[in-house]
């Protein structure tokens, strides 16, 4: 047997997902994929000396195994033989396991296509987002970058936040939604988990101008698909839950003073 055909991931082998304990970050948007799909899977947040398993894939002296190279961050999956990291690409692995991207022939290369909306949220509520309180630099803490933080989310709140909605408006509004709240094929895929998850972590975050944005009125399909998502049974029975971690100094933080308002009011 060749080592490309050693490594397996059988249908049977559980999902680990490896991810820092105390707060939803990134590894949220793991966890409603497996969630929805009814999955049980290992949480690293959720059992004590959990983390001891992350530190140990961020050491230094990590090479990763025969079959995979180490990672560099978390979320980290393991599903049987093989350890993948980077959000996207666990989604990408998970989406069409998990029934969460359309299989049928009228929705060619929808894999694609789905990616492309669950990039695009993470762009904002991943990237952008994290970008908001760490304007400078990951390695420094947020108290180091006060006030470079102030200017970056005050644009990314009333600039780019409106723009990404109004992105989200118009797929909804667009033929190839299909019926129903959701952003592709008329059914719901990851890429709208990712987006509830997005639009959860800005309204902790953004208190302010999310209400502002709701109450706008400007973009009701993106809000009629976040409640449709958290009526999702369950998605509701999860965020009701114990796993549902809240959210502390991770992805999603709350600070006052980055708390803008959409506009400028005098
Ligand atoms: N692009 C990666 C980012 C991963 C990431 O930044 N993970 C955080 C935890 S949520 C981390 O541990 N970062 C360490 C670092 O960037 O040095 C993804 O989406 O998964």
């Amino acid at each position: 047997m060749s080592s490309q055909e050693s490594q397996v991931s059988p249908k049977d082998a559980s999902y680990e997902l490896l991810y820092w304990p105390g707060f939803p970050g990134r590894g949220e948007f793991i966890r409603l994929a497996l969630e929805e799909a009814g999955i049980t899977y290992m949480d690293t947040a959720q059992f004590k000396n959990g983390i001891d398993q992350v530190i140990a894939q961020y050491d230094e002296k990590n090479l990763g195994d025969d079959f995979n190279p180490p990672p560099f961050a978390c979320p980290i999956l393991r599903h049987g033989d093989l350890l993948i990291s980077q959000t996207s690409n666990i989604l990408l692995y998970l989406g069409p396991r998990l029934g969460l991207v359309p299989k049928d022939d009228k929705h060619h290369d929808a894999l694609y296509k789905v990616n492309m909306l669950a990039l695009t949220a993470l762009d904002a509520f991943s990237n952008e987002m994290h970008e908001s309180h760490h304007p400078i630099s990951v390695g420094l803490y947020y108290e180091d970058q006060k006030d470079e933080a102030k200017r970056r989310t005050k644009d990314f709140v009333q600039t780019r936040l409106p723009k990404f909605l109004s992105y989200f408006e118009r797929v909804i509004q667009g033929k190839a939604s299909g019926e129903g709240p959701w952003l592709y094929s008329g059914q719901l895929t990851y890429a709208d988990l990712v987006l509830f998850q997005g639009l959860n972590g800005a309204k902790h975050s953004f208190r302010k101008a999310m209400a502002a944005a709701e109450k706008s009125g400007k973009y009701n399909r993106v809000f009629e698909l976040y409640e449709a998502v958290k009526e999702r049974p369950k998605i509701k029975d999860y965020l009701a839950s114990k796993r549902r971690l809240n959210y502390a100094n991770g992805l999603f933080r709350y600070y006052e003073e980055l708390d803008f308002d959409l506009e400028d009011r005098d």
